[in-house]
């Protein structure tokens, strides 16, 4: 096997490292060993070759000048943006002296890790990090921001994050797209959906915004932000009325479907339309059409449950399926994520026993509180892989926490993020492309493994390396902390317990390239809820302080601000990656506020009018979109952009860090905020 950086002219291939469920093939094109194109991977079973325009335009990102080459040592204020370059002994060195006072005056949880996915790879994302924060005994911390409600709420109807097999969903004849900007989330899942449409499918779209996705639809369903759970409801009071449940599926898969016919007779279609803004009509429409057409898929997405009922409303969705028997039909069922499939040896990749005694656990949505509130203060941060200042729920608190003159943070990236103004240290990261690494996917069910397609960047370290260094340093010398690369992807796919994982070796996938999951069919003779059946009644959830039934929770009412705020991503965005591209920013032009006619009307505000949002916990700068694409009552924003088109577009400064009702999930889309144009004085704060 020869190594991709040697090939100086040729076409290699890679993964996409980004955090998006589709996780395309990709084939990277060099010319004198740099990178000059990338397409999709034509062989890549799902993908085909198809990939998006972000990551296309990578290369651009990957020899951007902006791009950091040396690690830096800050010079001015914080948040201000000078450094110096340094080298990395110096880096290392600095770092391992100031921890080593603070773990002898203040205790090891005085530091914390703070990272996220902005690369999916396991070593990269949660492989020699976990080892080394375990074995320093630093405070560790919940890494909430994206799914945590959601998949829990599915994992106490179905055992886990166990999902529909996009391989079968050409045979899907009614797919029901719920809360998913699937056009620029999970595009493969959008062309799935459209080849079945051609045979005879139909696309319904359930979205608080009638955005690209919603446009396509062959039925667009507007609904109040936060309210689906109730929706999901009002089609089983419908679907057990009308008799259109599988009985015999029930009894044989499920628990508590008698005890749930009784509890949604509450739930009838027009107490539902009061609560969801749906029209009962249409509620019946679609629970006819779920209860009649088979195979029928539900593609739950991540914005639904970033609600304060984020879990519960994932947990009742869940449900549906069930009721009319899906899970037996090829093409059938729901996916919210199906990552339990490929769930790797993670104890044997980040060893928790090298934590030697419990240490306290930091909720990540609530970075500005811990930063600025806790008792025991945290005196170092450790932030890689993410980037907080923009993309954590009340940015000016995280913000005000970052500026603290006392705080000692790292920040390790491939840019100047925002985050990074505020870092003592920078360390400068290789992109995925420089690294060796593994993926699994949290749609589809393969498994890739990654070969460095090109030689790091400047001096650019990969995460691992930054680890081992530190590990290092601090003078951990345990063989733990001198795996290889190749070592780490051994112990991780070996005595693996999932009945899903493929028997395959790190030689075997060099050759392989895509190994996927096996037995997923077997899916309701291996669920892993407490009674083995689909739990419709759940008395885990009882337990845990929730009802045992679907229920439908409103959210909580902050304030009495007339707009219910859902600041969403973008397409041509991930996250808060590529903000800082041209290519990208031109692309999508301006940041908008969706606002329905009616409300724009009222207020006297003209479509492409600038206007201020604002709340008690921030305000940010948007343009205004009028017209109908989302409901009265309901503003949406696009997109989470850089500071270097000026803080105003901080949508996150409005946001709330309260929690979900399950795994402590972030709450993004239910604040509440006023609307004004701008040159206007401020009316409420
Ligand atoms: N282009 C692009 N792709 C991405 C990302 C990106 O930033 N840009 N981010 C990546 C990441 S990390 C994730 S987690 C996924 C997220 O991708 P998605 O799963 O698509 O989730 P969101 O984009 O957060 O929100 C999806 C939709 O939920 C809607 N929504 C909000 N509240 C409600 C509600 O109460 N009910 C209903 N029915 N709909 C609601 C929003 O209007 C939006 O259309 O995408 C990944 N892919
Ligand atoms: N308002 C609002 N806020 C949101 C959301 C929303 O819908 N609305 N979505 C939330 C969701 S679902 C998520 S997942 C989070 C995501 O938020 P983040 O995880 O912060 O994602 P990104 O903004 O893409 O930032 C990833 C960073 O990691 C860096 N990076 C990439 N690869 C590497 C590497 O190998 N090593 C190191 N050290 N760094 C690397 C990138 O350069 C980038 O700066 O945002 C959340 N914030
Ligand atoms: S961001 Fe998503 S759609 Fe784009 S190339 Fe990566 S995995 Fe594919
Ligand atoms: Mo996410």
């Amino acid at each position: 096997m020869q190594s991709y950086i040697k090939i100086e002219n040729g076409v290699v291939p890679s993964v996409c490292s980004l955090d998006c469920p589709d996780q395309c093939g990709l084939l990277v094109h060099k010319k004198d060993g740099k990178i000059t194109k990338i397409e999709g991977d034509p062989e890549h079973p799902i993908t085909k070759g198809a990939i998006c325009n972000k990551v296309r335009n990578m290369g651009e990102r990957i020899y951007d000048d902006k791009r950091i080459q040396t690690p830096l040592k800050r010079i001015g204020q914080k948040g201000e943006g000078k450094f110096v370059p340094i080298s990395w002994q110096e880096a290392i060195e600095t770092i391992a002296t100031r921890w080593k006072k603070l773990i002898h005056e203040e205790g090891a949880e005085s530091i914390l890790p703070y990272s996220f996915y902005g690369n999916m790879g396991k070593l990269s994302a949660e492989g020699m990090d976990r080892r080394f924060f375990y074995r320093l005994g630093s405070s560790q911390l919940d890494r909430t921001i994206c799914n945590i409600a959601g998949s829990v709420g599915f994992s106490y109807t179905m055992g886990g994050s166990y999902g529909t097999d996009p391989e079968e969903m050409k045979e899907t004849k009614l797919f029901v797209i719920w809360g998913i900007n699937a056009v620029s989330t999970n595009m493969h899942q959008m062309m799935i959906a459209q080849q079945a449409r051609k045979n005879g499918a139909k696309i319904i779209v359930i979205d608080v915004h009638k955005n690209q996705t919603g446009r396509m639809a062959d039925w667009f369903i507007p609904v109040l932000p936060g309210t689906d759970g109730a929706l999901a409801l009002g089609i089983m009071h419908i679907l057990y009325k009308e008799n259109l449940v599988n009985r015999s599926f029930l009894q044989e898969y499920t628990v508590g479907y008698e005890e749930l016919e009784k509890h949604v007779e509450a739930y009838d279609p027009q107490t539902v339309s009061v609560i969801t803004g749906v029209p009962a009509e249409d509620i019946y429409t679609l629970a006819r059409m779920y209860g009649t057409v088979s195979p029928s898929m539900i593609r739950i997405g991540n914005g639904l449950q970033h609600h304060d009922n984020g879990g519960m409303i994932v947990r009742t969705i869940a449900c549906l399926p069930a009721l009319t028997g899906q899970w037996l039909l090829r093409g059938g069922g729901a996916v919210k994520s199906s990552s339990g499939y490929l769930t790797y040896n993670q104890k044997a990749l980040q060893r928790p026993d090298l934590l030697k005694q419990p240490t306290r656990v930091i909720n990540m949505n609530l970075l500005g509180k811990a930063l600025l509130e806790l008792e025991k203060p945290i005196r170092s941060l450790f932030i890689y892989n993410t980037n907080p200042a923009v993309v954590a729920p009340e940015a000016n608190k995280v913000r005000d926490g970052l500026a603290r003159e006392d705080l000692f943070t790292v920040v390790h990236d491939l840019f100047l993020t925002e985050t990074a103004m505020f870092a003592d240290i920078v360390l400068p990261a290789t992109s995925a492309f420089e690294n060796t690494d593994f993926y699994t996917s949290s749609w589809h069910n393969y498994l890739h493994l990654h070969e460095p397609v090109i030689a790091p960047y400047g001096e650019s370290k990969s995460n691992p390396n930054v680890f081992r260094l530190l590990a290092q340093a601090l003078g951990f010398d345990e063989q733990e902390f001198k795996d290889t690369d190749e070592q780490l992807i051994e112990q991780a796919l070996s005595h693996v317990s999932t009945p899903y994982f493929p028997v395959v070796t790190y030689e075997e996938l060099k050759n392989e390239r895509f190994v996927k999951a096996k037995d997923i069919d077997q899916l309701l003779k291996n669920l892993p809820t407490p009674s083995g059946k689909i739990e419709l009644y759940s008395k885990k959830m009882e337990a845990d302080g929730h009802p045992a039934l679907p229920t439908h929770k409103p959210l909580v009412q902050e304030s009495d601000l007339p707009f219910l705020f859902v600041p969403a991503p973008n397409h041509n965005f991930l996250n808060s990656t590529f903000s800082n591209n041209e290519k990208h920013i031109k692309l999508e032009k301006t940041p908008k506020l969706f606002m329905n006619q009616q409300n724009a009307d009222r207020l006297g505000i003209e479509d492409g009018t600038v206007v201020r949002v604002w709340n008690h916990r921030g305000e940010c700068e948007l343009t205004v979109s009028t017209g109908d694409q989302v409901l009265p009552g309901v503003v949406v924003s696009q997109g989470l952009w850089s500071d270097a088109l000026g803080k105003k577009h901080l949508v996150n400064a409005l946001t709330p860090d309260r929690v979900a009702d399950m795994g402590g999930g972030a709450v993004f889309f239910s604040g509440r905020v006023n609307v004004e144009a701008a040159n206007k004085e401020k009316t409420v704060q």
